[in-house]
C-alpha cells in the first residue's frame, strides 16, 4: 500500500474545489457512460463497416488510481485543452482549430528494434491488450508554465512487457506520425520531422511513465496528442511526446526532436530542475496557466520519491535539460 509521505502538501480548501467540480461532473459521466455503452455496441457494428471506432470511449471513465495526490488544484478542462504546445500544427497555443484535417482512424503503432519479433497494431487492439487508470498529474513545460491534469491511460511498463526487449535493449526511441497532408508546418523544413523522443529502458519501467489515451475522463482530444501520447512528469514537458506511432528498442541513445533543433538549450534527460537555469531564463519558479499564480518549481517537479533513485549519483552531470 501507498504511504503518504507529502504531508506538507494536503490541499487547501481552496484549491480544492476545481476537483471537487470535476468529480461531480464525472459522476454524472458515468451515468453518461452507460448509454454510450450502448451507443458502442451500435458503433461497433458501424466499424466493421468502415465508420470510425469510438476510441474505447465505453472505458471512460477509468478507475482513478489513488496514488497519485496533487499539491495544487486541476486545471479547468476548457483551460488545459486551448493552451497546447504541438508544432506539427501550430506554433502558438490554439492549437485545436489547426487540427481540422488530422485523422486519427486507423492509427497504427509500430513496436520494434531489440525485441522478441516486431509487432504492429492497432490503437483499439492496443486498447484491448491494457488496463486503463486514471492519475492526476503536474505537467511542467520548459517554458516555465505548469498544469494539472486528470490523464487516463496505462503504465508504459505494460507496452515494454507486450514488447519483449531483448537483453540488448537500453533505451526506446519515439517517434510521432508524419504526415505533412494534415500537419502544415511538417512543410516546414527547418525542423527534423517526424518528433522523436527517447527514454531508458529503465526510466519507461519507471512506476510514473504514463501512456496517455485519455483526460477529463474520456478519450483524449486531439490537441493533447490522441490518440496516444506520453507523461512523464518529472521531466520537462517537451519529452512527453505526442502522436506517437513507433516504440523502437535500441542500445544508442536517441536524439530528441528539440536536441537536434537546439542542442546547446534542449538535452536527453530534461529532468526538472529549479536551481538549473534554461541558457535563456530561470527554472526556478513556474505560471499556473490556469490562475496565473507563480510557485516555485520542485526538484523532479515533485516526483524524487519516485525517480531520484534512477540518477543517483549521477546529479553533477547533464541531466537537467
Ligand atoms: N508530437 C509532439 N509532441 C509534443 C509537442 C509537440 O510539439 N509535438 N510539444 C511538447 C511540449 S513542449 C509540451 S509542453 C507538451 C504539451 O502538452 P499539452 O499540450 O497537452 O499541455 O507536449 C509535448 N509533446
Ligand atoms: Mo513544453
Amino acid at each position: 500500500m501507498h504511504v503518504r509521505r507529502w504531508r506538507g502538501w494536503s490541499l487547501p480548501e481552496s484549491a480544492a474545489t476545481p476537483e471537487a467540480l470535476y468529480l461531480s461532473r464525472r459522476d454524472l459521466m458515468a451515468t453518461g457512460t452507460a448509454l454510450l455503452g450502448a451507443a458502442t455496441l451500435a458503433g461497433g457494428a458501424a466499424h466493421a463497416a468502415g465508420a470510425p471506432s469510438a476510441d474505447g470511449a465505453a472505458l471512460y471513465p477509468a478507475q482513478r488510481n489513488p496514488k497519485f495526490t496533487l499539491d495544487r488544484p486541476l486545471t479547468p478542462e476548457a483551460r488545459a485543452s486551448t493552451v497546447n504546445n504541438y508544432y506539427e500544427f501550430s506554433y502558438a497555443k490554439n492549437v485545436a482549430p489547426a487540427m481540422g484535417r488530422f485523422e486519427r482512424h486507423p492509427w497504427r503503432i509500430v513496436v520494434d528494434g531489440l525485441v522478441e519479433a516486431p509487432q504492429e497494431f492497432d490503437f483499439d487492439d492496443l486498447l484491448k491488450k491494457v488496463q486503463l487508470e486514471e492519475r492526476l498529474y503536474r505537467h511542467r513545460c520548459v517554458e516555465a508554465w505548469s498544469m494539472a491534469i486528470p490523464w487516463t491511460g496505462f503504465p508504459m511498463k505494460t507496452l515494454v512487457d507486450l514488447a519483449k526487449p531483448t537483453s540488448g535493449a537500453r533505451f526506446i526511441k519515439l517517434e510521432a506520425f508524419r504526415n505533412p497532408k494534415v500537419a502544415p508546418n511538417q512543410k516546414d523544413f527547418r525542423y527534423p520531422w517526424p518528433y522523436v523522443e527517447g527514454l531508458t529502458l529503465a526510466e519507461a519501467q519507471n512506476d510514473l511513465a504514463f501512456l496517455v489515451t485519455g483526460a477529463y475522463g474520456k478519450p483524449a482530444p486531439n490537441q493533447f496528442g490522441a490518440p496516444l501520447r506520453l507523461a512523464l512528469p518529472w521531466k520537462y514537458g517537451f519529452k512527453s511526446i505526442k502522436g506517437i506511432v513507433r516504440f523502437t528498442f535500441t542500445d544508442t541513445q536517441p536524439v530528441s526532436f528539440w536536441e537536434e533543433v537546439q542542442g546547446s538549450e534542449y538535452g536527453f534527460w530534461a529532468n526538472v530542475n529549479p536551481k538549473v537555469p534554461h541558457p535563456r531564463w530561470s527554472q526556478a519558479s513556474e505560471e499556473d496557466i490556469a490562475t496565473g499564480e507563480r510557485r516555485p518549481t520542485l526538484l523532479y517537479n515533485g516526483y524524487g520519491e519516485y525517480v531520484a533513485g534512477l540518477y543517483a549519483g549521477r546529479e553533477k552531470e547533464r541531466i537537467w535539460f
